[in-house]
C-alpha cells in the first residue's frame, strides 16, 4: 500500500535523491568535489594515495544508495535471512572489485586517468583488509560475494580488529620471520560506515542466580558490561544493485560505568576498565588450526556471538513474529567452533529474557543453527575450560549443563548403559581441570554439520563425529565443496586470461562470470593453435608482472621463460612446506653434480614460496628461515642460477596471492593425504590455468575428478595408509638412510651448514628424522619422481598448454557461486530476491 512521506514535501526530497551515477563526467565530478571537500586537498599537491582516498570516496557514495536500497528492500520483504558468523574476514582490497561491481571501472579509469593518474597506481595504494588468517577468512570473503551476487539476504558478523594478521618481516642477517603490527585503521576506511547509534551492551563476569520456579530461568547480574558498536561493510553484487551487509562490532568502554571510581578518585582504575574494554577487538588471533584457550580470546567470542544476535534478534522483533517462529526466518551458519557460544546465548535470550519454555527454546535452537567444520587436525578444536567459563560467563556455563544433561538423557535412553559412549560424546571432557568440547555442543545443537570436501566430509563422519552420526542419523551430517569467487579470481587479478575466454566464448563477461560452468566451452577450442598461442602468451604476459615485482623487491632478474612453481599458504608441517624446500635442494645439489652441457638440458624453474607462521610456531617459522637462506645460496651460484632460483616472498597477503596466481605454471598443494580439509588456493591456480602438483587430499582429489587425472600431478600415500605409517614410525622406526637415501643426503646437507645456520636446523630435520609425523619420508621418492614428470610435460609446450587450457575449462563446480546455492538450497533455506534499478 502506499506509505505516507514521513517529513517535509516528498517531491523536494525525491527530487534531490541521485541514482547510482555511470557517466564519466560525474565519475570526475564526485572524485574532483571528494578531493576538494572531504580530503581539503588541492589538484597540484595530491599524489596517488590521494587519488585513491578520493575514488574510494567516489565509489563509495554509489555503494551506499545500492546498500541503501537493498536494507530498505529486504525490511520491506521480510523474508527469511541467514547470517554468516566468521570471526575472519579476509577481504584484501575494495575499490578495483567495487569498481567491477558496480560497472564504472572504464569510466573511473578515463576519469583518474583524465585527472592525470594511471588506475593502477592509484589501486595498489589501498591496504589490504587483512581480518583472516587464511583460507577459512578467505573463504567468509568469497561467500560474501557470491551471496550478494546472487541477490541472497545474507550479512556477514564479525570483528571489527583495530589490529589484522600481522606484517611479516625477513631479518636480514638470519632469514627469521619478524612480526609487526598491522594498523590497518591508520588512515581513514572508506568502506566502512560507522552506525554509533547501532549499539548493545554485553555482560562478562558477575554471578547468575537461579529463579527455581520451575521455568529454568535465571538472572545474570553485575560483573562488567562493554558496548558492542555496529560498522557497517558494503559488500556489492556483480551485475546487481543489490548490496549487502558486513557488519563489524567494535568493543568500547561503557561510559559512567565507572563513575563509582571516577567519585572515588580511582582513576586509574576507571581508565584500567576502558582499557579492557577496548582491548577485547584490538586484535585477530594470529594462529591458525591451533587454540590457546585464552581468556581475551573467549572474551571476543561472546563479545561477538551477544552482539550478533541482540541485533538478529530486534530486526526479527520489528517484524512482530511469534517468537516461536524465529527459525522461520533466521539462518545462522557457524564458521567452524568459533562462534558456538552463539548456541548458547540464544538459549539464554529465549529462556531468560523472552520467557520462552526450554524445550520450546531448544527447539527454536536446533532449527536455527548450521555449523561448519574446516579442520580435523585435534590441535584445532576448541575446548575452554569450565572455570574460566564460570568466572566469565557463569550463566552460560548453567545453560551448557543443562544442555549436557538433557543430551546425556536421550544418548542414554537410545544407547542403555553404554558409558564409553556417553563419555565420548559428553560436551564436557573430565580431566583437571574440566574442559567444554565446542564442536560437540555445536554438533549437538546443529540442524545440520558439513565438512568443505568430500573427502573432508567423511573423514567428519567417519574420525570426528562416529558417535553423533550414529545419534543422529546419517543425513544431519553432509558435505559442501568449499569455492572460490571467480569475479576477484578470474577477472580482476588476471583481467588478460578473463578477455581472452570472453572473445573466446563469444559470451559477455557477464554470463559466464555467473555462471562459471559455461568455462566449458573452451574444451572445443583446445586444439585451436591461434587460443593456444593467445593462451601462452597471457600466461607469459602475467609471468613477466611477477617477475618486475620480483626484480624491483629483491634486485635480482628473474627468467619469465622458466617454469614458476608457488607454494604460497600458511606455514605448517601438515602442508609441507618442508617437503618442497627439500625437494629444491635435491634438484640442487643434482645441477651442481652435472656438467654444464649437462645443465642445460634441464627444465629450468623459479620456485616462488609465500606464507605466515604463527608467532610461537617453531618449526614453521625454521622452515621460513631455511627457505630464505637456501634461497641466498642458490640464487647466488652461478653454476646453477640460471636454472634454479628460489624466493621467498615476505609478508603474503590477498593483494600478493592476487599477483602470483595468474603468473604460475604450476602450484604445489601436497599437504599430507587426509590433512587438508579442503584447499582453496588449488582452485584459484586452475581457474588461472595452473597445473596442479598435489596430494590425493582435500579438494584436489574433486579437481581431479573434474579435470581428468592425465591433467593433474597426483603423487603420495593415500589418507588409508597414512595411520598405518604413523604407527610404523613409531612402533618400528626405520633410519632414512635406510628407507630413502635420497632425502637422507637432502638432511645431511642441511646438517653440514652448506646453507648456514650452525645447526639451527636441526629440530626442524628431526622431525623428519623421528616420528615423522607427516610423513615425508614415505612420500619423498614419490614427490621427486612426480616432479620429474611435471618436468618432462613441461618440454611439450603445446600439450602442456592444453593441459592448461582444460584445467580451467573444468572449473565450474569450484565457484563460490555454486557453494552459496547449495547452503541457500539445501541448508538456509532462503530465497533470492532482486533490488529494482
Ligand atoms: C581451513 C582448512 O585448513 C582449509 O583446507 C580450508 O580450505 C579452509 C576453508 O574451508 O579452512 N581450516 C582452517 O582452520 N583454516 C583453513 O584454512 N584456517
Amino acid at each position: 500500500g502506499e506509505e505516507k512521506w514521513p517529513r517535509g514535501d516528498q517531491k523536494t526530497w525525491t527530487s534531490s535523491m541521485r541514482n547510482v551515477f555511470t557517466e564519466t563526467s560525474d565519475v570526475t565530478k564526485s572524485i574532483v568535489n571528494h578531493v576538494q571537500t572531504s580530503l581539503a586537498r588541492a589538484p597540484y599537491n595530491l599524489d596517488d594515495f590521494g587519488a585513491y582516498q578520493a575514488a574510494a570516496l567516489a565509489t563509495r557514495d554509489n555503494l551506499i544508495v545500492n546498500w541503501n536500497e537493498t536494507q530498505i528492500h529486504f525490511t520491506r520483504k521480510q523474508p527469511k535471512r541467514a547470517y554468516y558468523l566468521s570471526l575472519e574476514f579476509l577481504m584484501g582490497r575494495t575499490l578495483s572489485n567495487a569498481l567491477l561491481n558496480l560497472g564504472i571501472q572504464p569510466q573511473t579509469e578515463q576519469s583518474l586517468s583524465s585527472l592525470g593518474f594511471s588506475i593502477e597506481d592509484v589501486l595498489v595504494q589501498e591496504r589490504d583488509a587483512a581480518l583472516g588468517n587464511g583460507g577459512l577468512g578467505r573463504l567468509a570473503a568469497c561467500y560474501l560475494d557470491s551471496s550478494a551476487t546472487q541477490e541472497l539476504p545474507v550479512w556477514g558478523y564479525g570483528l571489527r580488529y583495530k589490529y589484522g594478521i600481522f606484517m611479516q618481516l625477513i631479518k636480514e642477517e638470519d632469514g627469521s620471520q619478524l612480526e609487526a603490527p598491522d594498523p590497518w585503521l591508520e588512515h581513514q576506511n572508506p568502506w566502512e560506515l560507522p552506525r554509533l547509534d547501532v549499539v548493545y551492551e554485553v555482560r562478562f563476569y558477575g554471578s547468575s542466580e537461579r529463579l527455581n520456579d520451575g521455568s529454568g530461568r535465571a538472572v545474570w547480574s553485575g560483573g562488567q558490561e562493554v558496548l558492542a558498536v555496529a560498522y557497517d561493510v558494503m559488500i556489492p553484487g556483480y551485475g546487481t544493485r543489490n548490496t549487502n551487509n558486513l557488519r563489524l562490532w567494535e568493543s568500547k568502554p561503557k561510559r559512567g560505568f565507572d563513575l563509582q571510581s571516577f567519585n572515588a578518585g580511582d582513576y586509574e582504575h576507571a581508565v584500567e576498565a576502558s582499557n579492557s574494554a577496548a582491548a577485547i577487538t584490538s586484535v585477530l588471533y594470529p594462529n591458525d588450526h591451533t587454540t590457546f584457550g585464552k581468556e581475551l580470546r573467549l572474551k571476543q567470542q561472546y563479545f561477538w556471538t551477544a552482539a550478533s544476535l541482540a541485533d538478529m534478534m530486534r530486526r526479527f522483533k520489528n517484524m512482530d513474529k511469534p517468537i516461536n517462529e524465529f527459525a522461520e526466518y533466521n539462518a545462522i551458519q557457524l564458521n567452524d567452533t568459533h562462534p558456538t557460544l552463539a548456541i548458547v546465548e540464544l538459549m539464554r535470550m529465549l529462556v531468560d529474557e523472552e520467557d520462552v519454555p526450554w524445550s520450546q527454546a531448544w527447539t527454536i535452537v536446533t532449527n536455527t543453527f548450521f555449523f561448519t567444520n574446516h579442520t580435523v587436525l585435534p590441535e584445532a578444536l576448541e575446548k575452554w575450560p569450565v572455570p574460566l567459563m564460570q568466572h566469565l560467563l557463569p550463566r552460560h556455563l548453567q545453560i551448557i549443563f543443562d544442555i549436557v544433561r538433557r543430551f546425556f538423557l536421550s544418548v542414554e535412553k537410545k544407547f542403555p548403559g553404554d558409558v564409553a559412549r556417553l563419555a565420548r560424546m559428553s560436551l564436557i571432557e573430565e580431566g583437571f581441570p574440566q574442559q567444554i568440547r565446542m564442536a560437540n555442543l555445536a554438533v549437538v545443537a546443529s540442524r545440520k554439520v558439513n565438512g568443505v570436501a568430500e573427502l573432508h566430509s567423511e573423514l567428519v563422519r567417519k574420525n570426528l563425529f562416529p558417535d553423533f552420526v550414529e545419534f543422529f542419523g546419517k543425513s544431519k551430517f553432509s558435505n559442501v565443496t568449499n569455492g572460490v569467487t571467480p569475479r576477484r579470481w578470474l577477472d580482476q587479478c588476471n583481467p588478460a586470461l578473463s578477455q581472452l575466454i570472453t572473445d573466446t566464448l563469444k559470451l559477455p563477461r557477464d554470463v559466464w562470470l555467473k555462471d562459471l560452468y559455461k568455462l566449458e566451452g573452451l574444451l572445443q577450442h583446445v586444439d585451436d593453435p591461434k587460443l593456444q598461442k593467445s593462451w601462452a602468451a597471457v600466461k607469459r604476459q602475467n609471468k613477466e608482472r611477477l617477475a618486475h615485482f620480483v626484480e624491483q623487491m629483491f634486485g635480482l632478474k628473474v627468467d619469465a621463460s622458466a617454469m614458476f612453481d608457488v607454494q604460497i599458504k600458511r606455514l605448517h608441517e601438515y602442508k609441507r612446506q618442508t617437503l618442497n624446500i627439500l625437494g629444491v635442494i635435491y634438484r640442487y645439489l643434482l645441477l651442481k653434480n652435472m656438467t654444464p652441457e649437462e645443465r642445460k638440458k634441464v627444465n629450468k624453474k623459479v620456485v616462488f614460496f609465500a606464507g605466515k607462521a604463527a608467532p610461537g610456531y617453531y618449526v614453521a617459522k625454521l622452515t621460513i628461515r631455511l627457505i630464505v637462506n637456501v634461497s641466498r645460496v642458490i640464487n647466488a651460484d652461478p653454476d646453477t642460477n640460471q636454472y634454479l632460483s628460489l624466493f621467498f616472498l615476505p609478508d603474503y597477503s590477498v593483494s600478493l596471492a592476487e599477483v602470483l596466481i595468474p603468473a604460475a605454471d604450476i602450484s604445489q598443494q601436497i599437504s599430507t593425504a587426509g590433512t587438508e580439509a579442503s584447499g582453496t588456493s588449488n582452485m584459484k591456480f586452475c581457474l588461472s590455468g595452473g597445473l596442479l602438483l598435489g596430494t590425493v587430499d582435500g579438494a584436489n582429489i574433486e579437481i581431479a575428478e573434474e579435470v581428468g587425472e592425465d591433467n593433474v600431478f597426483f603423487f603420495g600415500h593415500l589418507t588409508p595408509d597414512v595411520d598405518k605409517l604413523r604407527y610404523e614410525h613409531t612402533y618400528h622406526p626405520v633410519p632414512v638412510e635406510q628407507k630413502c637415501p635420497e632425502l637422507a643426503k637432502v638432511l645431511d646437507a642441511v646438517s653440514s651448514n652448506i646453507f648456514g645456520g650452525n645447526g639451527v636446523y636441526e629440530p626442524l630435520l628431526n622431525t623428519v628424522r623421528q616420528g615423522d609425523y607427516y610423513i615425508l619420508t614415505d612420500d619423498f621418492d614419490s614427490y621427486i619422481r612426480a616432479v620429474e614428470m611435471v618436468d618432462e610435460a613441461y618440454q611439450d609446450q603445446t600439450e602442456w598448454i592444453k593441459k592448461s587450457i582444460r584445467t580451467t575449462a573444468k572449473m565450474g563446480k569450484f565457484s563460490s557461486d555454486r557453494a552459496i546455492q547449495d547452503y541457500a538450497q539445501e541448508y538456509w533455506n532462503i530465497e533470492s530476491s532482486r533490488v529494482s534499478e
